[in-house]
C-alpha cells in the first residue's frame, strides 16, 4: 500500500495514476477542504487529462484522508519555498510529513521524497530526524529522493513518459520504488545516490531558469540597441547547438523561480550565474512596467484605468497563480502608485486582484491598452476581438506589426 503524503498539483496525479495502474493507494492532505471535495468527486486545479485519470483511480478504488496511513510506502509531495533572507530551502512541510509518518509507519516502511531540496538536505535534516526520534535508517526505516519532473499543462502526458532519476541509500529499496514507478511510467528511470538525485533535480529547473534569463537580457539589450529579438533567437536557434528560449515578462510558478535559491542560499559566493539569472528574471516586471509607460508616452494615453493587463497566471493554460510575473507586475504598480488597471484572466475564477474581470467581452470593453502577460489559447483564438487596441505583447503571440513588444 502506498500513502501519497501531499494532494497538490504534483501528488494528486501522481496518486492518481499509481492507483490507476494497480496499486492500493490512499492520498493523504492536512487541509480537510481539498480531502472532502475529492471524496465529493472535485479536483482543485485543472489540468489536461486529469479528470479521466481520477475516474480511472476511482474505479480502482484510490481513497483520501486527512490521517496518514500504515502504509509500505510513503510519498512526500509537499511545498518546499525558500526562506526569504537565507535563500535556503524550507523545509518545514517536509519535516511535518515526516513526523506524521514516524506516527503511523511499521518497521521497514520506505519513504520517497518527491518535493525538490537542495543536495544533502534529506541526509542533513530528514535522515538526521529520524535517527534522533530512535530509529535507523537503512534498517527501521529507507529514505528516497524520486523528484518530480512533470510540466503543468502536460503533467499526464509527462508522469506517464519522462525519464526520472531516483536516489536511494540502498540498491534493492531503489529497485523496489523504481519497480512502483515503472507501473505508470514508459522512461527510463535511472537509479543514483540520494544527493546526486537532489542536485540534478535543482539543476534541472536552474539550467532552465538561466536560459530564459539569458533570452531575456538579449530582450533587454535588443531593446536599447533597436534590434528585433525574436528574429534574432529564431536564427540563433537554427545553429545545431544553440537552443535559446523565449524572452518573457518574468518567470513565475513555484519551481523555476524557487530553486535556483537553494543553491544560492546554500553555495553565497559560488552560484553568481545562478544568482545574475535570478536578479533579471525577476527585474522583467519591471521592464514591462517601463515599457507600459513608455507605450502611454507614445499613444499620448494618460489615463491608467484604461490599461488591461491580460493574464493572472504564470503561464499559459494552467490556473496557478504563484509567483506569477502579473502579480510581481501588480507589485511594481503599488510601488510607483500606479492603481486602477483592469486585469482579467480566464482561468482564474477566484478573486485575487482588484479590479478583476471574469469575461474577455466586458473586460476589452473598458480598456484601450491590452498588456499581454500569459499566452492563453484564448487570446491566442480572439485576436480578432483586440485588433483594435493597442497591445504590448509580452509572448509574442501577435503578428510583429500588430504591437508593441518586449
Ligand atoms: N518561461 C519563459 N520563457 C520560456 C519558458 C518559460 O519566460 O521560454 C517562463 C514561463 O512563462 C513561466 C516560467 O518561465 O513563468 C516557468 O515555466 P516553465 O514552463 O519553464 O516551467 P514550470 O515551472 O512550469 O515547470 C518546471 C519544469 N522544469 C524544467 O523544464 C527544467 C518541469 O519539468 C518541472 O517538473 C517543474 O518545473 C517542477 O515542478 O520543478
Amino acid at each position: 500500500m502506498v500513502n501519497v503524503i501531499g494532494l497538490g498539483y504534483i501528488g494528486l496525479p501522481t496518486a492518481l495514476i499509481m492507483a490507476e495502474s494497480g496499486t492500493k493507494v490512499v492520498g493523504t492532505d492536512n487541509n480537510s477542504k481539498v480531502v472532502n471535495d475529492l471524496k465529493a468527486g472535485k479536483i482543485s486545479f485543472s489540468e489536461d487529462g486529469i479528470e479521466e485519470l481520477f475516474y480511472g483511480a476511482l474505479k480502482k478504488g484510490i481513497e483520501f484522508s486527512t490521517e496518514y496511513q500504515k502504509a509500505d510506502i510513503y510519498i512526500v509531495a509537499v511545498p518546499t519555498p525558500y526562506i526569504k533572507h537565507s535563500k535556503k530551502v524550507d523545509t518545514a512541510y517536509i519535516m511535518d510529513a515526516v513526523s506524521h509518518i514516524l506516527e503511523v509507519c511499521e518497521s521497514g516502511a520506505v519513504i520517497v521524497i518527491e518535493s525538490t531540496v537542495s543536495p544533502g538536505t534529506i541526509s542533513k535534516s530528514v535522515r538526521s530526524f529520524i535517527e534522533e526520534e530512535g530509529y535507523v535508517c537503512g534498517e527501521d526505516l529507507h529514505l528516497v529522493h524520486a523528484p518530480e519532473r512533470i510540466i503543468p499543462g502536460r503533467m499526464i502526458t509527462e508522469l506517464r513518459s519522462n525519464n526520472r532519476t531516483i536516489g536511494a541509500e540502498d540498491i534493492a529499496i531503489g529497485r523496489r520504488v523504481r519497480a512502483l514507478y515503472k507501473s505508470f511510467c514508459k522512461g527510463e528511470i535511472f537509479l543514483t545516490d540520494i544527493k546526486t538525485a537532489e542536485m540534478t533535480k535543482v539543476v534541472e529547473n536552474t539550467y532552465r531558469d538561466i536560459n530564459i534569463a539569458f533570452a531575456n537580457e538579449l530582450a533587454k539589450i535588443c531593446r536599447a540597441g533597436d534590434m528585433d529579438v525574436y528574429e534574432i533567437i529564431r536564427l540563433a536557434n537554427m545553429h545545431p547547438r544553440v537552443n535559446i528560449l523565449s524572452p518573457g515578462p518574468g518567470v513565475g510558478g513555484h519551481c523555476i523561480s524557487v530553486d535556483p535559491w537553494f543553491l544560492v542560499g546554500d553555495y553565497p559566493g559560488l552560484a553568481n550565474i545562478i544568482l545574475a539569472a535570478r536578479k533579471i528574471n525577476d527585474s522583467m516586471p519591471e521592464f514591462v512596467l517601463n515599457r507600459v509607460s513608455e507605450i502611454m508616452d507614445a499613444e499620448k494615453l494618460q489615463d491608467i484605468s484604461r490599461i488591461g493587463i491580460y493574464g493572472i497566471t504564470y503561464k499559459e493554460n494552467v490556473d496557478d497563480v504563484r509567483e506569477s510575473p502579473t502579480l510581481q507586475l501588480m507589485e511594481c504598480m503599488r510601488r510607483h502608485l500606479a492603481s486602477g488597471v483592469k486585469v482579467y484572466d480566464p482561468n482564474v475564477g477566484r478573486e485575487v486582484v482588484e479590479n478583476q474581470y471574469h469575461e474577455l467581452d466586458a473586460f476589452l470593453n473598458d480598456i484601450d491598452l491590452i498588456v499581454i502577460m500569459v499566452g492563453h489559447d484564448e487570446i491566442i483564438e480572439n485576436m480578432e476581438k483586440i485588433k483594435d487596441k493597442i497591445i504590448l505583447d509580452t509572448r509574442n503571440i501577435c503578428r510583429a506589426d500588430a504591437a508593441y513588444r518586449l
